[in-house]
């Protein structure tokens, strides 16, 4: 009889971008018996499920957010835009699988529905929405850092009776706007990505605004076949660069301000508003972040933007926001503000005119009713832990990650956790994850944990577990680097606020070129924090 338990050397959950590359490097580069489930019907992970009208990625982009460890993709793929959009960046994906054979080690349309770790067998088994039984050594969550939606919980929401969808979700038939009167909720990226080409569209679009965001213009543009090649014959050189570099290859200009006039640093963030994307926040002068006389500085020149865009005043007042820039994830638009001059888009501003009810076809507010075909909820993600919660493995002696990360989110180097043996994150908590260029945070941590599976396996050793207090000592460092930082004085996804009940607490890693160093370091120091076990 066969055995109904499928047996692997490692289980990936996941195949967005870092869950394709693991399954590639273990796979084929460390020979490993792997098997990768994801519940999308397709590669792609976050951009298999966000395809809003107009997403975008929202960091320095092509060619640079890309994988960057074969030249042969780098030279065979023709990236189109400055800002990829979410179909070239799926497109890319599925080259980027079939490419590399990577399809038939998947199993599509798969909910991962248990995970539990058997510290007599040092196997982790899963278990699938098809009633499948699987199990690995290694478990790998590739799980998603913007994947579980946050769904807003107004009272009556269920009553609207029109279309209604979540950016996070959207459907594969196109969705038309065509004479409809829209509401959207939420003016993130998603938000304020999705609401210009959904406006070009629509009879009439209402956005309920809670906060005001900083955004720039992305001033996105085709790539020209110079620059790409340029890029293709550099690429060695602008990969050491990336990889020493924040993820980002080209060096960041550190200006003190004290050295400039208060006249010449506008003429600075003048130029870098005009060169669009993220350069008024990475090249102006050293501390935006930090202090907070240039932080208001830098967002009251923003501000002032706002106001020149937006036409009518009170609403151009409406969107000014208060945060110190940058605090929030850095938005890039195509057109925002100046969406707000069209006559068929109306701002609501949530702080002074609440949502109280909905009604099948309308949302009312303290002061008036708007009438909504569809509702657009463009409210964001449970950002970077939420994705392992959704998942709640079952670590030693029957510990569920609930439990675990009931009041903080515990990790040792934004990859393990204790009490949970041989399963690594890419993103997790306490990684550079959202901060970095993620295809190649995701490469680098694959990388790392690649290494560590062929230490234990060349030293005859069955498990990993980092330990309490290694991981307490790591949460701490990232709490006291962001403490340095005007960081954790905003409300962001990046402190867990955005989802009511979530503990507070900064969940990415400041620097990405320092962390990879300190993983680096672990594996050299033979594996400080964490404690083996020998094969069983
Ligand atoms: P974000 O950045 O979390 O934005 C969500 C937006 O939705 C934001 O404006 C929120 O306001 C708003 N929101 C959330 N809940 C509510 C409720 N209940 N009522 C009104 N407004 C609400 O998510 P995105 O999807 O736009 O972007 C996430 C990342 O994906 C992005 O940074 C990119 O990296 C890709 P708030 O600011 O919390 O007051």
């Amino acid at each position: 009889m066969t055995d109904p338990i499928q047996h692997y050397d490692a289980i990936i959950i996941g195949s967005g971008f870092s869950g394709l590359y693991a399954l590639h490097h273990l796979r084929d580069n460390l020979n490993l018996n792997v098997r990768a489930f994801d519940s999308a019907g397709g590669v792609g992970g976050t951009w298999w499920y966000n395809r809003y009208p107009g997403a975008r990625v929202d960091a320095p982009s092509s060619p640079f957010y890309a994988y960057t460890f074969s030249q042969a993709l780098v030279d065979e793929w023709r990236w189109n835009e400055t800002q990829t959009s979410q179909a070239d960046v799926l497109n890319y994906l599925e080259h980027f699988a079939e490419r590399f054979d990577l399809v038939k080690d998947i199993q599509f349309k798969t909910w991962v529905t248990d995970a539990q770790y058997d510290s007599i067998t040092q196997q982790w088994t899963i278990e699938t929405d098809g009633g499948e039984t699987a199990c690995a050594q290694f478990l790998i969550c590739a799980v998603g850092a913007l994947f579980v939606a946050n769904m807003p919980d107004y009272p009556g929401i269920e009553s609207f009776s029109g279309e209604c969808y979540h950016t996070g979700r959207w459907p594969h038939e196109p969705v038309s706007f065509e004479g409809k009167r829209v509401g959207v909720i939420g003016t993130g990226s998603s938000g304020i990505q999705s609401i210009p080409e959904i406006a070009k569209q629509a009879k009439h679009v209402t956005v309920f605004q809670r906060t005001p965001q900083y955004s720039l213009p992305a001033r996105n543009r085709p790539i020209s076949d110079t620059d790409l090649v340029q890029a293709r014959e550099q690429w060695d050189e602008l990969r050491q660069s990336m990889l020493h570099r924040g993820g980002w290859p080209h060096k960041t200009i550190r200006r003190n301000a004290a050295d400039y006039t208060a006249e010449a640093r506008q003429i600075i963030y003048e130029q870098l508003w005009e060169t669009g994307g993220i350069h008024l926040s990475i090249n102006s002068f050293s501390g935006v972040l930090v202090d907070k006389n240039l932080n208001n500085e830098v967002s009251e020149f923003v501000r002032e933007k706002i106001r020149n865009l937006v036409h009518d005043a009170t609403t151009a007042k409406k969107l000014l926001p208060e945060y110190h820039f940058g605090t929030k994830r850095l938005i890039l638009d195509n057109g925002y503000f100046e969406t707000y001059n069209r006559n068929n888009v109306t701002l609501v501003d949530l702080r002074e005119d609440p949502i109280q009810a909905f009604t099948p076809s309308s949302i009312q507010t303290q002061n008036d009713e708007h009438a909504v075909d569809i509702l657009v909820l463009a409210t964001g993600f449970d950002a970077v832990t939420g994705s392992m919660l959704n998942l709640n493995p079952k670590g030693r002696n029957g510990l569920r990650l609930k439990q675990k990360w009931d009041d903080q989110f515990e990790n040792y180097l934004g990859a393990t956790i204790a009490g949970f043996p041989n399963l690594f994150m890419i993103h997790g908590p306490g990684s550079p994850g959202v901060l970095y260029t993620m295809p190649l945070g995701g490469e680098r941590t694959a990388n790392w944990i690649g290494e560590t599976i062929q230490h234990l396996r060349a030293a005859g050793l069955g498990s990993i577990e980092a330990t309490d207090e290694a991981a307490q000592d790591w949460v701490n460092s990232i709490n006291e680097a962001a403490a340095q930082t005007l960081y954790p004085l905003t409300n962001s996804w990046y402190m867990g606020a955005n989802v009511p009940g979530k503990p507070r607490q900064f969940l990415a890693h400041l620097r990405g070129s320092q962390y990879f160093k300190q993983l680096e370091a672990v594996a050299a120091s033979g594996y400080s924090g964490f404690t083996f076990e020998p094969k069983t």
